[in-house]
C-alpha cells in the first residue's frame, strides 16, 4: 500500500480534507450522501454522517438525525430518502414524484427503509456533548421516535414471525447488488429499462453500478408496495428476506435505546431484552455453522441463500456475541481476507459473483468497514482492528473519499467527496 502514512501530520490534513467534503455536502439541515449521485438525506447515510459530524459539531450531528426523526411516518417508519424540496425531480431516479409518499404535506419521501442504525448513532452523538444535547432536549425528543421506529420493524416487518425484521426490497438492506439478491430477485418480473430513466449513469460508470435488469426488479418491487400504499399487511411482498446486518444493527440500537431510555427517565428494561430477543432469532434462523458465517433467508423461496455476503459478518458488532469466534476467523479467512485486502470487501473474494468494481459485488465500502472495525474492537482483536482503520485511512485519502473502492487495488469507484467515508475518517481519526 503507498499513498498516505496515518502518522500524525498527514492525519491533519486527511481531518481537514474530510471536514471540508461534510461542509460541501451540508444543506442546511442536512447532508446530502453526494453533491451529484444521491442529492437528497439517505436514513442510514444519516446515522452514519451524524457519527463523523459529532467531532466537527455535536449540534450538527443533532439536527441531522432530528432532520431525518422529522420525517418519520404515523406508523413509525423512518423514510430510507427524504426528499430536498429545492431538488428537481429529474435530479434522481426514482424520485419524489414516483413514490408519492411522505409523513404529512410538504414533506415527500420513499416509501421503504433503511438498516436501524439511527439509535446507535443518537447515543454516540449524545456522548459527544452531553451538555448540548440536554440543552437541546436532544434524547427526550428523540426518544419516542426511535422506540417507536423500533416497535415499526419489530411488528409489522416481522414477515417470518420468528422476531426478525423483514426487508421487503434490496434497497432497504442498502446493499442493493449484493449477490444475496439474486435468487430472490429471479423471481421479479423486471419492469422494462425504456419504461424508466436512470439518473445514476448520468454520474457514475455503469460497470460500477447495478445492471438494467436490476433496476427494472427494483422498480418493480418498489412500485408494487406503493401501489398498496406501503401497508405491510395487505402489500404481496414478492421479495421478503431475513438480513443479518439490518438484524444486527436492531439489535446493536435496542442496546442503545436502553441506555437512551435510561438517561431520560424511561424503563431500559425491554429494550435490553429485545436486544437479547433479536440475537437469539439472529443465532436460531441465520446463523450457518458449517461457513463461520450469518446467511440471508429467503422468506418467499424458503431457506438460507447461500451466498456469503459481508452483511452475515456485521453480526460482530453486537457486544457478547456468542459466535464472535467464528466470525473473526471467517473475517481473516479466503473469503474475506482481512489483513490481506484494501478493507472489508462485500461478497466471497471466492464466490462465483465476485467482481471487484461493481458497487456492492465485491467492493469495500466505508460504513461497513467501521461496522467490522467496530467488532474486532469490541471481541479483543485490537491489532487487526488497528490495520483495518489505517487500510481505511489510506483508501480515504488516495480515493478522494470514494464511495468504495477495490478490495485488491484499493482504487476508488463511484462518486468522490462521499459523505460517509469522509464522516468515517473523522470518526476514525477522533
Ligand atoms: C439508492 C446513498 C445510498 C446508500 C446505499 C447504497 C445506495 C442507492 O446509495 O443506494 O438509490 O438508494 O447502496 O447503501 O444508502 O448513499
Amino acid at each position: 500500500l503507498e499513498g498516505v502514512r496515518p502518522d500524525a501530520a498527514d492525519l491533519v490534513g486527511l481531518r481537514r480534507a474530510a471536514a471540508r467534503v461534510l461542509l460541501g455536502n451540508w444543506t442546511g439541515s442536512s447532508t446530502v450522501p453526494s453533491r451529484t449521485l444521491y442529492p437528497h438525506q439517505w436514513s442510514w447515510d444519516s446515522a452514519f454522517v451524524a457519527l463523523g459530524l459529532r467531532h466537527l459539531s455535536p449540534r450538527r450531528a443533532q439536527r441531522e438525525l432530528e432532520s431525518l426523526l422529522g420525517a418519520q411516518w404515523d406508523d413509525g417508519r423512518l423514510p430510507h430518502i427524504v426528499f430536498d424540496a429545492a431538488t428537481p425531480e429529474g435530479a434522481y431516479f426514482p424520485g419524489p414524484d414516483f413514490w408519492r409518499a411522505g409523513p404529512f404535506p410538504g414533506v415527500r419521501t420513499s416509501g421503504i427503509v433503511q438498516p436501524p442504525v439511527h439509535a446507535f448513532a443518537v447515543w454516540e452523538v449524545f456522548r459527544a456533548d452531553p451538555a448540548e444535547a440536554e440543552r437541546r432536549g436532544f434524547l427526550a425528543r428523540a426518544y419516542p421516535r426511535l422506540a417507536a421506529w423500533h416497535r415499526y420493524l419489530r411488528t409489522r416487518r416481522d414477515l417470518g414471525g420468528h422476531g426478525l425484521a423483514a426487508i421487503v426490497h434490496p434497497w432497504e438492506s442498502g446493499m442493493d447488488n449484493s449477490p444475496c439478491w439474486d435468487g430472490p430477485l429471479a423471481r421479479v418480473d423486471p419492469v422494462p429499462p425504456s419504461r424508466f430513466r436512470r439518473r445514476d449513469l448520468d454520474h457514475a460508470a455503469p460497470g460500477d453500478r447495478p445492471t438494467d435488469l436490476d433496476y427494472g426488479r427494483y422498480v418493480r418491487l418498489a412500485a408494487h408496495y406503493r401501489d398498496h400504499g406501503y401497508d405491510d399487511a395487505s402489500a404481496p411482498h414478492a421479495f421478503a428476506v431475513e438480513d443479518p446486518a439490518f438484524n444486527a444493527l436492531l439489535a446493536l440500537s435496542e442496546l442503545a435505546l436502553a441506555r437512551i431510555a435510561a438517561a431520560v427517565g424511561a424503563d431500559p428494561a425491554p429494550h435490553r431484552r429485545r436486544a437479547d430477543e433479536v440475537v437469539a432469532a439472529l443465532l436460531d434462523r441465520l446463523w450457518d455453522a458449517s461457513s463461520g458465517l450469518f446467511l440471508c433467508r429467503d422468506l418467499r423461496g424458503g431457506g438460507l441463500i447461500r451466498e456469503h455476503g459481508v452483511t452475515g459478518l456485521v453480526p460482530l458488532a453486537v457486544p457478547g456475541l456468542p459466535v464472535a469466534a467464528d466470525l473473526l476467523r471467517t473475517a481473516c479467512g479466503a473469503r474475506f481476507g482481512l489483513g490481506r485486502v484494501h478493507m472489508v470487501p462485500s461478497y466471497d473474494l471466492t464466490g462465483p459473483a465476485f467482481d471487484p468494481a461493481r458497487y456492492w459485488r465485491g467492493p469495500s465500502w466505508f460504513n461497513i468497514g467501521r461496522l467490522v472495525h467496530l467488532g474486532l474492537l469490541e471481541h479483543g482483536a485490537a491489532e487487526r482492528a488497528a490495520a483495518l482503520r489505517r487500510s481505511m485511512l489510506r483508501a480515504a485519502a488516495r480515493s478522494r473519499f470514494a464511495e468504495y473502492v477495490d478490495p485488491l487495488t484499493g482504487e476508488g469507484h463511484g462518486a468522490t467527496g462521499f459523505a460517509w467515508t469522509a464522516a468515517t475518517v473523522l470518526d476514525l481519526i477522533a
